[in-house]
């Protein structure tokens, strides 16, 4: 107990500290709690002012931040921005309702816009920065529910038209339809961050206005000017990526980035926090981390009440009531309100007495006020050195009638019936009859001339361009030098065995010391670098680090000393796999943002990626990402210590899922060089909207050389590396291997030719992804041109005339062999890690899961049998002989 005041510091006066604390009794005694609070926050905030050192409370009083003689005039045109509002309030109204009346069950949502309308009004008129003129602007991630209120907007303002409109939801007429929520992927020239799926907004927010500052130190890039707006709903607050990285925004004292937090208590199925306050909740949260809060709670007509509130009783009141009863506020009389909120003291009757019960129910909500709004973000982006948090509080549902308005099924409504609408369009006071809104709402437009588009275009134009908008400055990059790749072609002498993992390494060092792309390149590492052996990087290139370098390292004596600076180039993002992949996002697509085309190499443990951030990457695919995940310490039995948590035999499959993705399981470092320089050429100079997922492995072998011509192989996901030897007598079998794994099917072709008299060819897949995408388009041309002669997938004209079953080996599911299954001519055998991991030697575990090369034989030699090219007993002598059961 009051451990927070515990100080061991001896007292120098211990009869004047006497005395503090008798008045305090005092004041206690004579005047109450509520006195005793008043002067103690009094004390609390002078001691701010003489910076005295106290920390901060966490939590203040349930009522604005910004008191009302703080708040500046407001700078706009308050009844054109009133009439603007309406509009845009309606055509959202409208474009879901048609859409949903013409279509049922296209969905879409009413509430969300309605509850922030104004919190996006005020930025929209007064704060977002543009792109025009070649400039970065402010990133602005929208709420995703409240997409329809930026259709609604960019209509006002003549970017989109009824017929965009009509295609709410309905995208498949290309160019036409407009996508439920931001998705660049789907609207390029529209939306820039997508922000949907909950709590992925929030995080990459915070990245972005990290990686702003990242470009800016390293010179790259000048983001001064550029600050990142987060708006997210307070039931995605739950969410453990929204408030899991609030701290380094606070650490790294990013004053580029204000959050705004539509706090409409409810989220999709009720109450966030019927029992609690979210906002006091969050206020906690925030404060705790550094963050600077504002709160916008109460709209102007509270401002009186609280002036005549001299014993604090009305704040007190706000501060017990909880969020479960400010709902049933918003949907009660004016009488009901009155006497459950203020009926529980005269004194708190006397000053709602002036009001009727009309004006009581009026009293506005503090993110339903523009002139409270616009303080809160005039003074976040006055702030210097904090984030900023704005937290806004709202009615879900607000303007749209007593049936909606913060209901608990508000979320979930799609439409307005004619008599919910009549009243809609009353309380806005559009000019429509009844009769013009009958059948269907129609959208209001009020004239290209028309004091609202002028204004609101001319407000635009004031800051910088119409939003939202993604602009991509097409800038390709060069290639790097060809030596940069050519080391790799060579391979490694026979007593220097490395890694494909030691080898990317080897290319990264290379690339960041590349004279064309160098200082393009971002390294990204959650605390893995030294597992993957890139800790030389920390010295080479610096860690980036906001601060600099404080302290003198424990290894500075190291040659390879840990070096932190401002403008070093790798971000090492500590153990956060989430951070890591929004930094990833913020670089990934700086092309656009930032119109700065940057490489990142997110280097992660292949086991953390897809499995565990796979919302993350899909987003990824979405904002249209170029870069280069790295799988390291790949394969559920090359990685073979760590067991069932950490070894991945699955995150191919898991990765084939995303459309963005080119995956590739290399074998060798000539073949990692090779997709490098391929992902390089596609992504940076061709400016395809892809990125590259490969997985590296540490198994140390020798690196063999390069054989000729077998670049296009490579790329394709599949070649022929070693030919049963010429002249080879006995049934023949096609042996695929997939990074490691090779290894084991070359070994097994050895044992299968000593041994058993049988002749195999070794080809290394180095991506059944691949290979499957390209058979997969064949077949829909075969099936769409069914007059022509038909078209055989690569994978299929590679083993025509081939002799003998396949059998495909690799370090991971079955499922990944299997992608190409279809298209293989002779009868196919996938071999596979399927199931959990566990801790064994390598040997051990190849030979559970029957990768190794004794099993690839035993694979081969059952398989042959069963063709009838062989005994069966050949296979049982070998299944003996090594020791496999049957
Ligand atoms: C990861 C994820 N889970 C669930 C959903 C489904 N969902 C959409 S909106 C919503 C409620 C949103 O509530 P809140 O964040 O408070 O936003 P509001 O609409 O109230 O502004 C939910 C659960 C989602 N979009 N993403
Ligand atoms: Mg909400």
């Amino acid at each position: 107990m009051l451990d927070d005041f515990k100080q061991q510091l001896p007292d120098m006066d211990p009869h004047e500290t006497h005395e503090w604390i008798q008045s305090l009794d005092d004041v206690f005694l004579r005047e109450g709690r509520q006195r005793a609070d008043f002067l103690l926050r009094k004390v609390l905030k002078r001691a701010r002012q003489l910076e005295i050192g106290i920390p901060g409370l966490i939590q203040t009083r349930y009522i604005n931040t910004i008191s009302p003689e703080q708040e500046p005039p407001y700078p706009g045109d308050e009844a054109v921005e009133k009439r603007i509002r309406r509009i845009i309030r309606w055509n959202a109204v409208a474009m879901v309702t048609r859409a949903n009346h013409r279509y049922p069950g296209l969905g879409g949502h009413l509430s969300s816009y309605a509850s922030s309308a104004t919190l996006y009004e005020v930025g929209f008129h007064h704060f977002f920065r543009g792109k025009d003129g070649g400039q970065a602007g402010d990133q602005i991630f929208y709420q995703g529910h409240a997409a329809p209120g930026m259709y609604a907007r960019a209509f006002l303002e003549g970017r989109l038209t009824e017929a965009h409109l009509d295609h709410f939801r309905r995208e498949v007429v290309p160019g036409q339809g407009l996508s439920s929520y931001p998705h660049p992927r789907l609207m390029p020239e529209f939306w820039e961050f997508p922000t949907v799926s909950m709590g992925l907004g929030p995080i990459n927010a915070v990245y972005q206005a990290r990686f702003n500052r990242y470009l800016q130190a390293r010179g790259i890039a000048n983001t001064e000017n550029s600050r990142v707006w987060c708006f997210m709903g307070d039931g995605e607050a739950d969410e453990p990526e929204a408030l899991g990285s609030l701290t380094i925004a606070s650490r790294e004292q990013l004053d580029n980035l204000v959050f705004v937090v539509n706090c409409n208590l409810q989220r999709l199925d009720g109450p966030v926090r019927g029992n609690g306050k979210i906002i006091q909740e969050l206020e906690a949260v925030f404060r705790g981390t550094g963050w600077n809060v504002t709160k916008v709670v109460w709209g102007r007509e509270w401002d009186a009440l609280l002036a005549q509130d001299g014993d604090g009783l009305l704040v007190e009141r706000m501060n017990e009531t909880v969020d479960g009863e400010w709902q049933r506020y918003s949907v009660e009389t004016g009488a009901y309100i009155r006497e459950k909120l203020f009926g529980t003291d005269p004194r708190l009757l006397k000053i709602a007495q002036p009001l009727s019960d009309g004006e009581i129910r009026r009293l506005r909500r503090g993110g339903h006020d523009y002139r409270k709004v616009f303080a809160a973000y005039d003074a976040a982006v006055h702030t210097k050195g904090v984030p900023t948090v704005i937290l806004a509080k709202t009615v879900k549902g607000w303007t749209l009638g007593e049936s909606i308005e913060a209901r608990n099924v508000t979320h979930q409504m799609k439409k307005l019936t004619f008599e919910e609408l009549k009243k809609f369009r009353d309380r806005l006071e559009l000019p429509l009859s009844d009769r013009q809104i009958e059948d269907e709402p129609p959208y209001f437009h009020p004239g290209e001339n028309s004091p609202e588009v002028e204004y609101l275009r001319e407000r635009r134009r004031a800051l910088g361009g119409s939003l939202p908008r993604r602009v991509v400055r097409p800038k390709p990059l060069p290639m790097p030098a060809g030596k940069t790749f050519a080391e790799f072609d060579g391979g490694t002498p026979e007593h220097r065995q490395v890694s494909t993992t030691m080898a990317f390494t080897r290319l990264l060092r290379l690339l960041l010391a590349d004279e064309q792309v160098g200082r393009r390149v971002v390294p990204i590492i959650p605390d893995e670098a030294r597992t993957f052996g890139m800790d030389p990087l920390f010295r080479e290139v610096g860690i980036y680090a906001a601060l600099g370098q404080r302290y003198e390292p424990v290894d500075s004596k190291l040659i390879l000393s840990y070096m932190e600076k401002k403008d070093g180039q790798l971000i090492e993002e500590g153990i956060t796999e989430a951070g890591s992949m929004a930094s990833f996002t913020a670089a990934g697509t700086a092309y656009s943002t930032h119109g700065e085309p940057m490489i990142p190499f997110y280097c992660l443990y292949s086991m953390f990626g897809f499995q565990r951030t796979g919302d993350l990457l899909w987003a990824f695919g979405d904002a249209r990402g170029r870069g280069f995940v790295m799988g390291a310490t790949a394969g559920r039995t090359t990685l073979n210590g760590e067991g069932l948590q950490h070894e991945d035999g699955h995150s191919h499959v898991l990765a084939s899922t995303n459309p963005a993705v080119v995956a590739y399981d290399p074998a060798f470092a000539y073949e990692l060089a090779a997709i490098v320089r391929d992902g390089m050429r596609r992504m940076f100079v061709e400016l395809e909207d892809v990125f590259y997922y490969i997985t590296v492995y540490n198994e140390n072998y020798q690196q063999p050389p390069k054989p000729e011509g077998v670049d296009d192989g490579i790329l394709r996901g599949l070649y022929l590396y070693r030919p049963a030897s010429a002249g080879a007598a006995g049934p023949r079998v096609q042996l695929f291997g997939s990074g490691p794994i090779l290894l084991q099917a070359l070994r097994a072709q050895e044992i299968l030719a000593a041994d058993f008299g049988v002749a195999a060819d070794v080809w290394s897949a180095t991506s059944y992804p691949q290979l499957r995408d390209e058979a997969l388009a064949v077949e829909q041309w075969n099936r769409l041109h069914p007059g022509e002669p038909e078209r055989a997938p690569y994978v299929t004209r590679q083993l025509a005339g081939r002799e003998g079953p396949v059998i495909a080996a690799s370090d991971y599911m079955k499922a990944v062999p299997d992608m190409i299954a279809r298209w293989v001519p002779q009868p196919f055998v996938p071999l596979g890690t399927d199931g959990f991991g566990r801790s064994d030697t390598r040997e051990a575990l190849r030979r559970y899961f029957q990768i190794d090369a004794e099993s690839i034989a035993v694979a081969a030699l059952s398989a042959l049998a069963r063709l009838g090219k062989l005994p069966a007993a050949k296979a049982q002598e070998a299944m003996a002989k090594f020791g496999i059961a049957g």
